[in-house]
């Protein structure tokens, strides 16, 4: 296959050359600058850069030199940080500065985190007493074993110039087209995220998805990749070595998955890398296996009060892909057709929080197509550009633009007393065992427990509403334990993306009632301050056990008093949600109403009235002069 190396990341490559005293280090970076060996040399040079036709990646080298004395190694460190690769020096003639390499530098790149790749160079290689000499072989085999960080170990001379250029290149080549995200030298293969890469790469050629590639497709991958087609006798061969290697690489259809993947293996046998990373980047990976953020258009807010969701056609195309992987049609996607699902993306992205157990499932964990979306919903919302990489990695080929849309502002919506929003975010605040988990969960249809476990991180759930009048919303309940509550305001905008705020009491604990109402007061205030208004319900949670006396009507009246509706009484344990997720979409479909009036807000509307009445006069004090002042003027003319 060609070999097309063009599409680099790096745009310079730093390379950090380390080693003992008088190893030859500054030599060796001198006779690389200068094609010559030196005759004598600084202590120390000044970052040495090479032009970017030095070699065929075509991108400039920074040589960076190192002092050796023990009181500048807080310079090494430093540099060390910011190398892109790694060069760790020993002198040929000094057995001791070859064994300082694994007992002092090679320890010492891993203490300090170093994450570039590490290239073990022998200087003065014309200088070795022959008649010691040791294999280099078994040197570096045991060097390389111990640590998997060095990728190359080589001798050179800079006296001879032997090898001189083949150490930087090397050294470039390990940083530009890294092994290490491709291969696993503990597992001896290629990582799991690389072949969800190269799955995906199939994915999008396999065009009548049967799992293998007929020549033509072979060959469209080929044009794709490295813009040159292959004749029909190389196809042939290729299949032919492949199926050399790997017997089930090749069927009566074409080449299948194993035999694509023991096509990228010959590359890393053959020390290609760069071709293998030629492929990779084509299709938009960074060096972290993931999709690229120039591979991901990902529509950008002008304020932190819009969001991110699904476009219409981004929602048809996951209803067909949930048709499509729930083989055995049950409606519902079983764990294994979920982790199938996303075989091409770098990770199964569900696994974790927020995003595990924040939909619906059935008591097996088997995921209804609501729950599926909803999912879908909540990831836009949280992080559009993981749910965009996601989309693309599970096959969606339409525009990538057009699978997300920007929602208006939130302050706009406000203003225009309508939004066009599908999906609404909901956070949740109370006292401790107010109850607000309970509410999550019935949300996800979960039933009720009487156990309680307090939460301590925030969590989120998400589901589809239908509407009386048949529409469908998708609603995210979002609960702020109550210690974590100060913290959260600390964040100026994060109340930004809140649409509704649901202040959620036990009804049965008068202190629960005090406290929502605390809450209530302090995130409205600092919505006040930092300009995010929103509607506000209050939720009388437990109503199945006897209401604290005078926390009914105490509530009635605070209702009334902050201009809001009076709490929606709920039980979770009776199975009496009182519509509660309706009612919260409901006042979140009407972002100008339900706003709370705190004593607060209403010194600040006083004020702000004031201070608008203070102008007023003064501007029109200043009319009054004016027309005062001209009125003078005529009068003088007329009298002159
Ligand atoms: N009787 C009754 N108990 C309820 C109801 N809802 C929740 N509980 C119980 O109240 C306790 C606390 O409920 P949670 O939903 O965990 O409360 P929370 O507000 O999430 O508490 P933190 O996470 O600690 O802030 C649990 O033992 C629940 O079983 C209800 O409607 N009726
Ligand atoms: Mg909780």
């Amino acid at each position: 296959m060609a070999n097309n190396c063009n599409t680099t990341i790096l745009k310079e490559v730093r390379i950090v050359i380390v080693g003992d005293k008088s190893a030859g280090k500054t030599t060796l970076i001198s006779a690389m600058a200068s094609d010559s060996f030196p005759a004598t040399v600084p202590p120390l040079l000044r970052p040495t850069h090479l032009p970017s036709n030095s070699f065929t990646d075509s991108v400039p080298l920074i040589l960076i030199d190192t002092p050796s004395s023990v009181g500048e190694q807080g310079k090494v460190v430093e540099e060390l940080k910011r190398a892109d690769s790694v060069i760790v020096t020993y002198a040929c003639d000094n057995t001791m500065s070859f064994e300082r390499v694994s007992t002092h530098w090679l320890p010492q790149l891993q203490k300090l985190e170093v994450k570039a790749p590490v290239l073990v160079v022998g200087c003065k290689l014309d200088l070795r007493d022959e008649s010691r000499q040791v294999s280099l072989e078994s040197l570096t085999t045991g060097i390389m074993n111990q640590f998997r960080e060095v990728v190359t170990c080589i001798e050179c001379s800079a006296a001879t110039l032997y090898q001189v250029p083949e150490v930087f290149y090397f050294a470039q080549k390990a940083a530009l087209h890294p092994v290490d995200p491709l291969f696993d030298y503990d597992t001896n293969a290629l990582t799991d995220r690389c072949v969800r890469a190269l799955r995906r790469i199939f994915n999008l050629f396999d065009y009548n998805m049967d799992g293998t590639l007929t020549d033509h497709e072979v060959n469209e991958f080929q044009i794709r990749s490295f813009g040159a087609s292959l004749q029909q006798p190389d196809i042939t061969q290729l299949k032919t070595m492949v199926l050399r290697n790997v017997p089930e690489g090749v069927n009566s259809l074409g080449l299948t998955f194993p035999g694509f993947i023991e096509i990228h293996n010959m590359f890393l046998k053959k020390g290609r890398t760069e071709t293998f990373w030629a492929v990779l980047r084509k299709f938009g990976y960074g060096n972290d296996l993931k999709l690229r953020d120039d591979f991901l258009p990902v529509p950008s807010k002008k304020a932190s009060d819009q969001s991110v969701e699904l476009s219409g056609a981004a929602i048809e195309f996951l209803k067909g892909v949930f048709r499509l992987v729930d083989t055995d049609k049950d409606q519902l996607l079983r764990p294994a057709e979920v982790d199938k699902l996303f075989d091409a993306a770098p990770e199964s992205p569900w696994k974790d929080a927020p995003y595990m157990d924040a939909a619906e499932t059935t008591d097996m964990g088997y995921i209804s197509l609501k729950g599926f979306l909803s999912r879908w919903a909540l990831m836009t919302l949280l992080d559009p550009r993981y749910s965009l990489a996601n989309l693309i990695c599970i096959g969606y080929r339409d525009n990538p633009s057009a699978a997300l849309r920007l929602t208006s502002r939130r302050s706009e919506d406000r203003k225009n007393q309508k939004t066009e929003r599908n999906v609404f975010q909901c956070y949740v605040f109370g006292s401790k065992t107010a109850g607000k988990s309970a509410l999550l969960r019935a949300l996800l249809g979960r039933p009720f427990s009487n156990d309680y476990t307090p939460t301590t991180v925030e969590r989120y759930a998400a589901n589809i509403i239908e509407l009386i009048a048949g529409t469908k919303k998708t609603l995210i309940l979002r609960e702020i334990p109550e210690d974590e509550v100060s913290n959260f305001l600390s964040n100026k905008d994060c109340l930004a993306a809140c649409d509704v705020a649901a202040f959620v009491h036990d009804s049965s604990d008068g202190y629960s009632w005090k406290r929502s109402i605390d809450l209530l007061e302090k995130v409205v205030n600092q919505g006040e301050l930092t300009g995010h208004r929103f509607p506000s319900l209050l939720i009388a949670a437990k109503d199945d056990l006897t209401p604290f006396p005078r926390a009914v009507l105490d509530s009635v009246k605070v209702a009334q008093e902050l201009k809001i509706d009076a709490p929606i009484r709920l039980s979770i344990k009776s199975d009496d949600s009182n519509n509660v997720y309706s009612k919260i979409i409901n006042a979140a479909e009407h972002p100008h109403l339900s706003i709370p009036e705190t004593e607060f807000v209403r010194k600040r509307k006083q004020h702000q009235q004031l201070l608008h009445t203070f102008i007023f006069a003064l501007a029109g004090a200043a009319m009054a002069l004016a027309g005062f002042t001209a009125r003078r003027a005529r009068a003088n003319r007329n009298s002159s």
